[in-house]
């Protein structure tokens, strides 16, 4: 007997595909997952989303669709990233609320938090300040998901909470040259550059310090947020403060995992973004204090390795 549907929005995105592998592995009793895409419903729309949840039915939902992108990405359509986000949330947690959803785990990010803060960051210090300008138009957006959560909480006693997700990175993800996140950039480019016979070229000066969490890892993260997180204020899901490591170095790791012999440059004359945002996993630590996560370099090896065997398919 089905006794929960899960619905999980952006179900062929980079942490959806993930979540899919997860489940997929370990099958739960009782339970069925529907993992849709945006070809299943626009959510930025209300009656297609009604229509979707008229048809699933979820008991629970885990709401990982959104408007993604890079810091370039974000630094060009700001518009785009405040207005697709704000409409696709405020539509989920409409619907959850009137099919009487039990629970919902919407995503936030790392970069919500104020530029100008101390480090490191924990889950109470996403509202104590403006955000990276860079990024504004998301980052407003996603605090947001943390304000509707309360509010449903205190008005209706409904069990929605968040999570806020470091930088992810893995197989599935968005590879575009000049939208994506800086790991699936800069293998598409590690790629064309060994292919080409010319410079394997970053963006910046590869200073700037970054959390990256394997979307494997994350995907066993949600799962259990969804079962086991009852809180409805939010959960950093990130390797410690210890792993942080620097955009130069992510480079020459891919470099390595690519086999690419060439020279490699910095192009300074283009952005750095936020140099740090350096977050606290104490309390994921304290939920889960044996959690481990998938060593960088590994991650990175398996990702080049899935981005070569599928690059006719891979989002570019
Ligand atoms: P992704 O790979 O870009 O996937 C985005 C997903 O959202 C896709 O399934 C896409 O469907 C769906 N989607 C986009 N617009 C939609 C719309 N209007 N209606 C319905 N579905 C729509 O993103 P991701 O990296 O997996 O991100 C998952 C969550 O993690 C997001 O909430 C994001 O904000 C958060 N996050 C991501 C990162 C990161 O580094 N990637 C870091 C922190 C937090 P189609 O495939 O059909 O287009
Ligand atoms: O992944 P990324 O765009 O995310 O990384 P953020 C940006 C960093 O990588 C900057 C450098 O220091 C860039 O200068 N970089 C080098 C590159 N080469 C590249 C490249 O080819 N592509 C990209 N994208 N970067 C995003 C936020 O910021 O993080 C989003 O803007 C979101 O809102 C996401 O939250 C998780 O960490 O800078």
């Amino acid at each position: 007997m089905i006794e929960d549907i899960t619905l999980v929005t952006g179900g062929t995105g980079l942490v959806g595909r993930a979540v899919q592998e997860v489940i997929e592995a370990a099958p739960p009793q009782g339970q069925k997952w529907v993992f849709v895409g945006s070809k299943d419903a626009d959510l930025t729309n209300y009656e297609s989303t009604k229509a979707l949840f008229e048809r699933v039915r979820p008991t629970q939902v885990l709401h990982l669709a959104a408007f993604v992108g890079g810091l370039f990405a974000n630094m060009e359509y700001k518009v785009q990233f405040w207005r697709k986000n704000i409409l696709m949330q405020d539509n989920i947690m409409v619907l959850c609320h009137e099919h009487g959803v039990k629970k919902l785990v919407s995503c936030l990010s790392t970069c919500v938090f104020p530029d100008k803060t101390t480090y490191p960051i924990d889950e109470t210090m996403i509202h104590n300040g403006p955000p990276h300008p860079s990024n504004e138009g998301y980052a407003y957006a996603k605090r947001l998901v943390d304000v509707q959560n309360r509010m449903y909480n205190s008005q209706y006693g409904c069990n929605y909470t968040s999570v806020i997700p470091t930088n992810i990175f893995g197989k599935h993800d968005n590879f575009n040259l000049k939208d994506s996140h800086v790991i699936p950039g800069l293998i598409h480019k590690c790629y064309l550059a060994q292919k080409a016979g010319e410079p394997f070229t970053i963006m910046g000066t590869g200073k700037p310090l970054r959390q990256f969490i394997y979307s494997l890892d994350l995907a066993k993260l949600m799962v259990w947020a969804l079962r086991e997180y009852n809180e409805p204020d939010p959960i950093i899901l990130s390797v410690g403060p210890e792993d942080e490591v620097a955009i130069g170095d992510v480079a020459r790791s891919i470099a390595r995992a690519m086999d690419f012999q060439g020279e490699v440059r910095f192009d300074a004359t283009k952005a750095d973004g936020q140099f740090k945002k350096t977050a606290s996993n104490a309390k994921l630590r304290r939920y889960l204090p044996g959690f481990k996560f998938t060593d960088i370099d590994d991650a990175i090896g398996e990702t080049v390795a899935w981005f070569k065997a599928n690059y006719a398919s891979a989002r570019t």
